[in-house]
């Protein structure tokens, strides 16, 4: 993939006349950079931003290093799961900007974000911590490979079309204790993407600080990830008593995740959803910004 193209290049990547480009550019659609002789040069990161926000097919762009065949008819058909073995090679190396290569690879085939983090991070995650868990992965090689997507999805969300700010707030955060912080890191991406005002706390945040966040910040949602779990009574007392009491107080939603949470918990948290899924916060954002817009 190149680092930029010229208005030819791009036009001949688009099928679209090099006037059309020009006059995109200068309408401020693509962002360009003018060279020292005056011609306009198209980094790939407005490149893609500009296919991401408008929504369009380029396989030409996804597909020109792959060469075999059913590679390319998988991406172009939105499969992106076929990078997945490359992607969790790229961790495993300690590569991130071969990970995050390969996410815009994947954004190019599959634009909608929490699909692209579901098919093609998630399952390199789970293959990641079946390594660890069965004894074929060292922990300093997991972690390598985890540090590698954490600092690949910090650079990816530049790469990312971000919607007119759509006056929403979320405050996102993993329960005191938590350390798996990547749901909740793909859950901030996604809604940054649709224009909410995301306060991403990350990992292991005591939960007193939290509510005191959550009463200061007044936000619309508040979603909490916990996945390992060891003192039930203490979380349940938490959520129940700290977070979604701050969270109702503030007239926000109160959604908590994490892996089997809604057979663990279920009757037993006051949130407004419990889920196992990323995908539910696109029914909330969904839910919410119709409301909204009823107002
Ligand atoms: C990376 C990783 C780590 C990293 C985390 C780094 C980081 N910044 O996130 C480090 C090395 C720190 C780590 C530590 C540990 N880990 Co770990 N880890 C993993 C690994 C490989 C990937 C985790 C991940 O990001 N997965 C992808 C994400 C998307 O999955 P997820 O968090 O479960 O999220 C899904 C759902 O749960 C849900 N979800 C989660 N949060 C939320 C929130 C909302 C609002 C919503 C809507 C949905 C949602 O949506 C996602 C799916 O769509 C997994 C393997 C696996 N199978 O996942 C093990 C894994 C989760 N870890 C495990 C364990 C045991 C540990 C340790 C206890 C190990 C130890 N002995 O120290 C510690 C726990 C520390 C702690 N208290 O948090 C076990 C958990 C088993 C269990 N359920 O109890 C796993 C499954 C490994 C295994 N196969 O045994 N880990």
């Amino acid at each position: 993939m190149k680092n930029s193209y010229s208005t030819r290049e791009l036009a001949e990547l688009l099928s679209v006349n090099e006037s059309t480009v020009k006059r995109w550019a200068d309408s401020g659609f693509i962002e360009c950079i003018k060279t020292k002789g005056g011609h306009r040069k198209f980094p790939i990161r407005s490149v893609l931003r500009f296919i991401h926000e408008n929504q369009m097919n380029v396989p030409a762009l996804s597909l020109a290093e792959f060469d075999k065949k059913d590679v390319q008819a998988h991406l172009s058909a939105g499969f992106v799961d076929v990078l997945v073995p490359a992607l969790k090679e790229a961790a495993l190396q300690g590569d991130s900007f071969e990970v995050q290569r390969l996410l815009r690879t994947g954004l190019i085939s599959q634009p909608d974000i929490i699909m692209l983090y579901t098919q093609l991070l998630f399952p390199a995650l789970v293959d990641i911590g079946t390594g660890w868990q069965n004894g074929t992965l060292r922990v300093d090689e997991e972690h390598l490979a985890t540090q590698a997507i954490k600092s690949a999805l910090f650079r990816f969300q530049s790469e990312i079309h971000i919607k007119e700010p759509n006056s929403l707030s979320a405050v996102v955060s993993c329960f005191e204790g938590e350390t798996h912080d990547i749901a909740i890191t793909c859950i901030a991406s996604y809604l940054t993407s649709e224009g909410w005002k995301v306060y991403h706390l990350g990992q292991d945040i005591p939960t007193d600080d939290l509510s005191l966040f959550i009463r200061a910040k007044k936000p619309n949602l508040v979603a909490i990830s916990a996945s390992t779990i060891n003192d039930e009574r203490r979380f349940v007392y938490g959520v129940n008593n700290k977070i979604a009491a701050a969270a109702h107080k503030a007239g926000a939603l109160t959604i908590v995740g994490g892996s089997h949470m809604p057979s663990r918990f279920l009757g037993r948290l006051k949130c407004d959803l419990l889920s196992d899924n990323i995908a539910d916060i696109r029914g909330i954002h969904q839910k919410m910004t119709v409301e909204g817009t009823r107002r």
